[in-house]
């Protein structure tokens, strides 16, 4: 079973910060910005590759719920999502990085 999915289950503690019969919010464990959020469904999809387009638009709403539950709306957040090998992903478990709280920087290099 996959670390997301050991998350969803209890079986491995993450700190909460919001969650629903379908999502889960909790805090990165090696967190990159003051606000470092992960957002996954609890149903196990490998990446946004593959996440049906009706489950992506109800997880839109669930991450704009973890925006204002953070009261970043206003001062604005980075989402972003790793897919794949080129793209960097690391758990096979479609997640969304949730950044702010400070900011974060352009994306260019
Ligand atoms: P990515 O490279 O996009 O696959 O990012 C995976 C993220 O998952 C990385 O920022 C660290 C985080 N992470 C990995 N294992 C755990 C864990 O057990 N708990 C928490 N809270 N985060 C984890």
């Amino acid at each position: 079973m996959c670390i997301f999915c050991k998350i969803v289950k209890g079986e491995i503690p993450n700190q909460t910060i919001l969650e629903d019969e379908d999502f889960l919010a909790f805090n990165d464990i090696n967190p990159s910005r003051k606000i470092h959020v992960l957002i996954i469904p609890k149903e196990h999809y490998d990446s946004f590759d593959v996440i049906p387009p009706k489950i992506m638009a109800n997880m839109t709403s669930f991450i704009h719920k973890v925006a204002s539950k953070l009261e970043i709306r206003k001062s604005g957040y980075r989402l972003i999502t790793n897919i794949g090998d080129d793209g960097g992903q690391e758990v096979h478990h479609l997640h969304f990085h949730l950044l702010g709280g400070e900011p974060v920087g352009r994306l260019v290099r």
